[in-house]
């Protein structure tokens, strides 16, 4: 997709401000400062529309990008962050999942995860929780381009089998920095609209 317009409509932490618009939805999950806000940016060609920061924690609420009047990127705040406190972590945790549970525009979530190392725990957890709940998924290993291209194949691999990833559902490898995977991202989105 070409995307010549895109802006954020509302950072919501509850249901009554999601938007009603009714655009298929497209949720960023992943763990802390893998790279969710940067794929969004690199999707519809903006270098900031979603704020990124080398420090983790940006992302604190659901921030609803809607791109060329078709659909939404909701990028969700990551997981695995040390420093909030534990009531603020409970608290984004029911947030992330009464809209990932409850939303009936969600036509899949991309699961990010960083190409250079295995899933973590937190990742496996989070793409059983989107199994559980028959949430399409899509993973995005993104920082491809920190990886010698000859490697690709076999961290993919790895990504493969730690989240003993489900057949069918699709891997793709992907870079913010270069724009690798861009076109695959855009066809897995597409195909679900
Ligand atoms: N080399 C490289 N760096 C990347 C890539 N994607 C993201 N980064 C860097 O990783 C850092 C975190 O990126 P963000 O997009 O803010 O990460 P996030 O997942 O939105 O983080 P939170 O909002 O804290 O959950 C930034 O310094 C980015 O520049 C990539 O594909 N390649
Ligand atoms: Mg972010």
């Amino acid at each position: 997709m070409k995307v010549n317009h895109a802006e954020i409509v509302i950072s919501a932490v509850k249901p009554e401000q999601y938007p009603e618009d009714g655009f298929p939805e497209f949720a960023l999950a992943g763990r802390s400062n893998v790279g969710k806000s940067s794929f969004i940016n690199k999707m519809i060609g903006r270098k900031s529309l979603a704020r990124t920061s080398s420090k983790p924690g940006k992302t604190q609420t659901l921030n609803f990008y809607k791109i060329e009047e078709q659909l939404f990127f909701v990028d969700v705040p990551g997981y695995g962050y040390a420093k909030v406190s534990k009531s603020e972590r409970e608290a984004w945790g029911k947030m992330i999942e009464r809209y990932l549970t409850g939303r009936e525009q969600l036509k899949a979530v991309l699961l990010i995860v960083d190409l250079r190392h295995p899933p973590t725990e937190d990742d496996c957890m989070m793409y059983d929780f989107l199994g559980h709940y028959n949430i399409p998924t899509i993973v995005v290993a993104t920082k491809a381009d920190k990886i010698p291209k000859g490697k690709w194949e076999k961290h993919k691999k790895i990504v493969r089998e730690e989240l003993q990833m489900r057949a069918g559902d699709p891997l793709v490898l992907f870079s913010s920095e270069k724009g690798i995977g861009m076109e695959e991202a855009w066809r897995e989105i597409e195909s679900r609209m």
